[in-house]
């Protein structure tokens, strides 16, 4: 997915962008981002933000990548933080948990934590910064702040992104567990968009697989990520009655010929791999080529989602391949499918839905003024994160309500090891105004080791476990509850007695 790419640095201070491809409109859009490519152009995005019928509602997409860089200027303010304290490892079983909390500071999940090759998990925490760019790459094609003199110009003004750090090294690898929870995560958190600049192979387990298609409100879009597919097409591509709910985009080259892993029967349709850098890097090195191309049609999803809260996935990705201009040789060549057209596909969805569109230059404000001030903090400017105030979420239009997104306690780190024989002392705290029942059970399998509860709990805690000797040995679950709400879990080592 990323190659090295030299890239074409427009040094323009304003840069007039015109209509391009076919069909031209009329419409032009001034951008005064001083990172611009013919991304936008390519995709036809200024004139598609032209005549919108509507102004496009927030979408959040949640880029499960290898991070984002969170101190960006040109991106921050449109990085989504933790609407509530939420435990980042919960939702897909036991392991090493953070409760991230915007009071932290925190933005979004980490799943890997410090993990940057693909080695052992490490400790998640609520810090999903981005080592590598690739992420960070991604982020700033959906999102960089249009118009504001700094790097580049996202393609939907509109997007909101929640950052999740699952994928290990830059190239990047997503996979397993830390994959399946930063999808998790992403619907509890009103996703709509899954921006996965990786490609969905064959071998991702049943579970990954059964979420994407059990979670139909939200579009998957994935990366075509080499020739290799050729001989065994993504499943995830190709099974459009299972998944009509997954894009799968292949690389249009600037000339807006092929790229070359086109060649795959997996791919929907295509889009530029080239884009504006983040401001804050300078340089794209290392990213671009499909995974820059799906970013782009992660953004062109969100122009539209925004414009059309309910319409279905599946629609959006007819609506963006029907639309999509195609190029003279292209698709025989090498089944590569047309290039995005967001002009054409805006215009489609707003005759699906009924609106008259407007001239060009005559349509609604592409940019929605800050839609999450006051329920979902934001970052405004790049400052050192201040306490901010709690929220509760907005549900994004066309997603489930997220709840409940809270533990309601923290819990003070147990140990790793335990022996037999010996009591496990664990100190908790009930965040503000919780209180209740809380439940601590360490679990073998489907064996109880041991339980502790504390009824009409409130503040700190601290829960006494006593593990017989004849405690198997081993890996087992340390399950931390109030009352009905998620669980924190944690994995703890049974030993030996002494
Ligand atoms: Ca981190
Ligand atoms: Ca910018």
């Amino acid at each position: 997915m990323m190659r090295g790419i030299t890239r074409t640095m427009v040094t323009a201070a304003v840069l007039l962008l015109t209509a391009g491809g076919a069909g031209g409109a009329q419409a032009a859009k001034a951008y005064n981002d001083p990172w611009l490519e013919g991304d936008l152009q390519q995709m036809r995005v200024p004139s598609a933000l032209d005549i919108l019928a509507r102004t496009p509602q927030p979408v959040t997409v949640a880029v499960v990548d290898s991070g984002v860089r969170l101190d960006d200027p040109d991106l921050a303010p449109h990085l989504l933080r933790m609407p509530s304290a939420y435990t980042c490892s919960d939702e897909y079983g036991p392991g090493p948990s953070y409760a991230a909390n915007p009071a932290n500071g925190d933005f979004g999940c980490d799943f890997i934590g410090s993990g940057t090759d693909a080695g052992p998990t490490t400790v998640p925490d609520g810090s999903p910064s981005d080592p590598f760019g690739h992420g960070t790459g991604a982020t700033a094609i959906i999102a960089a702040v249009p118009n504001n003199g700094v790097g580049g110009a996202g393609v939907a003004p509109n997007a909101r992104v929640l950052p999740v750090r699952a994928c290990y090294g830059g190239n990047p690898d997503c996979y397993g567990e830390p994959a399946l929870a930063a999808l998790t995560y992403a619907y509890a958190m009103g996703a709509t968009i899954v921006n996965a600049s990786w490609p969905p192979g064959n071998d991702y387990s049943s579970d990954f697989r059964a979420f994407i298609a059990s979670h139909r409100s939200m579009l998957f879009v994935f990366a075509i990520g080499g020739t290799d597919q050729n001989d065994d097409p993504y499943t995830l591509c190709t099974n459009k009655a299972t998944f009509p709910n997954v894009i799968c985009v292949g690389l249009a080259n600037a000339d807006d010929s092929a790229g070359t892993v086109n060649a795959d029967s997996s791919t929907d349709v295509s889009a530029p791999g080239n884009a504006g850098v983040p401001s804050i890097t300078g340089t794209r090195a290392g990213f671009g080529y499909t995974s820059g191309a799906t970013a782009h049609v992660s953004g062109a999803a969100a122009v539209l989602r925004g414009l059309a809260p309910t319409m279905s996935s599946s629609t959006i990705r007819t609506v963006l391949t029907t639309t999509s201009r195609q190029v003279a040789g292209y698709e025989t060549a090498n089944k590569a499918k047309g290039i995005v057209d967001l002009e054409a596909a805006v215009r489609e969805v707003q005759r699906l839905q009924g609106l008259t569109t407007p001239a060009a230059g005559q349509g609604a404000p592409a940019d929605t003024p800050d839609p999450f001030a006051g329920s979902v903090a934001l970052l405004p400017t790049p400052t050192p994160a201040a306490a901010l105030p709690a929220a509760t979420p907005t549900p994004t239009p066309g997603s489930k309500p997220a709840t409940p997104l809270t533990a309601g306690l923290t819990l003070s780190a147990p140990p790793k090891t335990i022996r037999a024989g010996s009591t496990l002392t664990l100190r908790l705290r009930l965040t503000a105004k919780n209180t209740g029942t809380v439940t601590a059970t360490l679990k073998h399998g489907k064996s109880t080791l041991a339980k502790a509860t504390k009824k009409r709990a409130k503040g700190s805690v601290k829960l006494a476990l006593r593990l017989p000797r004849t405690a198997r040995r081993g890996s087992a679950v340390l399950t931390v509850r109030l009352a009905d709400r998620k669980p924190v879990m944690r994995t703890i080592t049974v030993n030996r007695p002494r």
